[in-house]
């Protein structure tokens, strides 16, 4: 746990949280600004500060799939949807904890702004 993130302390449930479901090495939760019907983030619990940080690659493909199964329990699997990992910057990440989106559950532009 890093002192002030606020994922961590999601982790830890010193924030609340709507909680999808939790693994022994993650959490998938509802973002609390959903810009699209279905907006979840999917998140180690070990702190890694982006995508830059994440080299066991073990987890990140358990992230991934940790994605697609969110994205099953919403049942977007024929309908589609978008995992998003926002790094740095210009990409606009404004939470230092890494986490993926999952959107879905409408038709999703491409490319992004
Ligand atoms: P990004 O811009 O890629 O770093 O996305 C961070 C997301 O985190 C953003 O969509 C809003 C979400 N978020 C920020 N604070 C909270 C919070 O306290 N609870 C939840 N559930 N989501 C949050």
């Amino acid at each position: 746990m890093v002192e002030g993130c606020l994922f961590c302390r999601i982790v830890g449930r010193e924030i609340p949280a709507d909680e999808v479901f939790r693994t022994e090495d993650m959490l998938v939760f509802r973002d609390i600004s959903p810009v699209a019907p279905v907006h979840l983030l999917v998140i180690p619990l070990v702190h890694h500060d982006s995508l830059n940080q994440l080299e066991d690659g073990e987890l990140a493909g358990k992230l991934l799939l940790a994605a697609a199964e969110a994205a099953r329990r919403e049942n977007l699997l024929t309908s589609g949807y978008r995992v998003v990992v926002n790094t740095g910057r210009d990409a606009g990440q404004s939470v230092g904890h890494f986490h993926a989106h999952v959107l879905g559950g409408r038709a999703l532009e491409w490319p992004p702004g």
